[in-house]
């Protein structure tokens, strides 16, 4: 097939998970169109049948806010048109969606037809389109799209409950390659960064506040009272970096962990984690998590959103209550402190990643709901078709 693929390219999971999608569908033999501002980041080399369409935000003097949907929609039409596109898939509702609507509807003008598939990840419904200024446009888009996908059960029902949806919703979770993500230890990275062998504790994330960074910070504090030999490596960068710095030097600690910013070999981390830390105050799935879990490294997270999708308390990590640092610093306690209960959970964590999210399992998925929709396009009667 021929799809085009609409992401945030920017750092967050929606772009990761656009992008994986678009390499997992391109090495299955399909044409993978990725249309955008920028180049996705993590896309890499491009291969011979994954090509990139930027998207110009026009600037002109009258436009203090320049319309970047409208580009987006008519280069969607464009490209879908050309390019002879079979399918849109939309990542993130706003304005991604509602693009691609409007760019059916000017191809349907022209007589031909494409389905529109969009896929929800999550502030798109749990914060940004619960806001009454988006709210109409979140629901009309979803409701008008030809297949709509949600990444966990919980945002399925948030999204039900939350807008007025006339349409049937499938869940089809966040996916990982699991030959790539895979515990690879590096005894050498292990002692670079942790030079007295310390335990490892990683968290990854764009330090957006939801993610409640500082908060790792104050379990590491937690811990440290009780001298265990703990390092602690904050991955990524945003909002809450300099304030969790902050915090870190305040409370004296900051020399037990390491700052490390945007990486990309974050599966190289990973292999020498001894736990992984997510005390978001919301998270719909949590594709951080199943990175560490595929590379066999338990998780504490907090019980909420997705979360307990993928996280089995007492299995593959534990589920702590939002914001109870001291459960948080207990339960990695108990962890830390036995080095069969960390090798059990993180056995079961990469077994859960292998059974339920690899790619093998879920990419199928979405090439299942391409085809129907493709189908039920092309059968409808030509009086829909303007
Ligand atoms: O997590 C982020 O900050 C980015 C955000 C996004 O919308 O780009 O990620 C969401 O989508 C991911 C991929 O489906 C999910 O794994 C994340 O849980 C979800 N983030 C939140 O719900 C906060």
């Amino acid at each position: 097939m021929k799809i085009g693929i609409t992401c945030y390219p920017v750092y967050g999971g929606s772009g990761v998970v656009a992008t994986e999608l678009g390499i997992a569908l391109a090495a299955r033999g399909h044409e993978i169109h990725f249309i955008s501002y920028a180049l996705p980041f993590r896309l890499g080399k491009l291969a011979p049948n994954i090509f990139f369409h930027e998207v110009d935000v026009t600037s002109y003097p009258l436009f203090e806010y320049p319309p970047y949907s409208l580009t987006l929609t008519s280069k969607m039409a464009s490209i879908a048109k050309h390019e002879k596109l079979d399918v849109l898939h939309v990542h993130y509702a706003i304005p991604h969606a509602t693009s691609a609507v409007i760019a059916r509807q000017i191809l349907e003008q022209q007589g031909i037809r494409i389905p529109v598939v969009t896929t929800l990840h999550g502030t798109d419904i749990t914060i940004v389109g619960r806001d009454p200024s988006f709210a109409p446009v979140v629901t009309y888009s979803i409701n008008q799209s030809d297949g709509v996908t949600a990444v966990s059960e919980y945002l399925r029902k948030e999204t039900l409950s939350n807008f007025e949806i006339d349409r049937n919703i499938s869940v089809i979770p966040n996916f990982i390659d699991t030959n790539r993500f895979k515990r690879q230890e590096s005894s050498s990275l292990k002692q670079k960064l942790c030079p007295n062998c310390e335990k490892v504790l990683v968290h990854v994330s764009n330090f957006r506040p939801v993610k409640n960074a500082k908060q790792v910070v104050e379990i590491m504090h937690r811990l440290k009272q009780d001298n265990y030999s703990l390092k602690l490596l904050l991955v990524g960068d945003g909002p809450d970096r300099v304030p969790a710095e902050h915090l870190a030097r305040e409370l004296g600690i900051y020399d037990d962990i390491l700052f490390m910013g945007k990486q990309e070999a974050v599966q190289d981390i990973l292999s020498i984690a001894d736990v992984f830390v997510m005390p978001s105050g919301s998270e719909t799935f949590g594709l951080a998590a199943l990175e560490a879990m595929a590379c066999g490294v338990p998780v504490v997270a907090s019980n909420i959103g997705g979360l307990p999708e993928l996280v089995d308390h007492g299995e593959n990590g534990f589920l702590c209550p939002l914001g109870n640092v001291d459960a948080f610093a207990e339960r990695i306690r108990q962890i830390v402190s036995s080095d069969t209960l960390q090798q059990k959970m993180g056995d079961a964590a990469r077994q859960k990643a292998k059974d339920y999210f690899d790619n093998e399992h879920v990419i199928p998925l979405y090439e299942k709901l391409y085809e129907k929709t493709l189908v039920a396009t092309q059968n409808q009667p030509n009086s829909q078709l303007v």
